[in-house]
């Protein structure tokens, strides 16, 4: 493996003659290139990550975590390069994994569609591609080694049978029941698979209305800014169904901004997704009624996946992590204290 290191270095140089890179973690310098020459002789696997972006805490806990198990010391060299959710970025970042030839790339797609020609690229040139957490929609599903992450649809579908039985225990069951929801970043998985997953459950209560649906693309801003056009737009609502935490602490501040009641006390009910560490002090303010957990901490898991490639190993194709969820009827302070998140 020590060519990896010597071609590594020898893109980079030229890259760096040429300003051929447009990401500002792409453009190397002389420090980089340093490093790489006193890293010469070592044993690195050259790793490309394309993320999403930094957009909310499960994102932060996430790039966290690939940082920290794609470390020199564990015997890698990390291209990291932050998409800030534009999927054009993401499509640059790979095509530049692709010309450095690195060993492998991991991608979180911000959204489904749209992945077929640099996937088809990136086979051609014979780098394996490990997706995380985010999905592809493809013609051809080999053009992923496999995809690692959350049952998205199964959270949204918990999240319903969860509403289902809080309504029955506030003997609310024969209510009408109105319902907004705040969906994340249109035609991303997490977004998919949360709106079918709540649906599956919707459709079969003929007494749950959806009012609406508003994209609030998984931001705490376009949270609060959603949440306040459907308080300003609908006069009554039982519950908001926010597809992420951060989102849900937008429309927090926007209930309160209007005097709304929700929460445990009465008023709209907060269903949110994630369960990151914040939340769960909103939790346990009684603020947001259950919480679906979404784990980031994906790494390991990625790195186990490389770890068994390079061991000329059969992967499994699709690997799901394992979840739950919190509700007030819990010991929530001990779980926040042991949250890595
Ligand atoms: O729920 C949200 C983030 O893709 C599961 O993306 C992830 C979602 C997560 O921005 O907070």
């Amino acid at each position: 493996m020590r060519g990896r290191c010597i071609r590594i270095f020898l893109t980079f140089f030229v890259f760096f003659l040429f300003g051929g890179c447009a990401g500002k973690e792409e453009v190397p310098n002389h420090a980089v290139m340093e490093e790489e020459i006193e890293r010469e002789g070592k044993d690195y696997i050259v790793i490309g990550c394309s993320q999403v972006g930094s957009e909310s805490d499960y994102r932060l806990a996430n790039t966290e975590s690939l940082k920290s198990t794609f470390t020199a010391e564990n015997g890698y060299y990390l291209l990291f390069e932050d998409a800030q959710q534009k999927q054009e970025n993401q499509i640059k970042a790979i095509r530049n994994f692709i010309l450095q030839e690195v060993d492998y790339i991991i991608l979180d797609p911000v959204v489904e569609t749209g992945w077929d020609a640099v996937l088809k690229e990136a086979k051609e040139a014979g780098i394996p591609v490990i997706l995380t957490d985010r999905s592809v929609r493809v013609e051809d599903e080999r053009l992923y080694t496999c995809w690692i992450g959350s049952d998205f649809r199964k959270e949204g579908q918990m999240a319903g049978e969860w509403l289902k039985k809080y309504l029955q225990q506030q003997n609310r069951q024969h209510e009408r029941i109105r319902i907004v929801t705040l969906q994340g970043t249109l035609n991303s998985s997490a977004q998919l698979g949360r709106t079918k997953g709540f649906r599956d459950v919707l459709e079969k209560q003929k007494n749950w209305v959806m009012l609406d649906y508003q994209s609030g693309d998984f931001t705490q801003m376009k949270g609060q800014e959603v949440m306040e056009y459907l308080l300003n737009t609908y006069e009554k609502i039982d519950v908001v169904v926010s597809e992420n935490d951060n989102m849900t602490f937008g429309a927090i501040d926007a209930m309160k901004e209007a005097g709304r009641p929700f929460g445990i006390g009465g008023g709209v009910i907060v269903i949110s997704f994630d369960a990151v560490r914040a939340a769960f002090k909103h939790m346990m303010a009684g603020e947001i009624n259950a919480d679906f957990e979404c784990n980031p901490l994906l790494g390991p898991m990625v790195e186990q996946v490389i770890r068994d490639l390079e061991a000329k190993k059969e992967v499994e194709k699709i690997q799901y992590v394992d979840e739950t969820y919190y509700d007030s009827s819990m010991d929530l302070n001990a779980v926040m204290k042991s949250r890595e998140y």
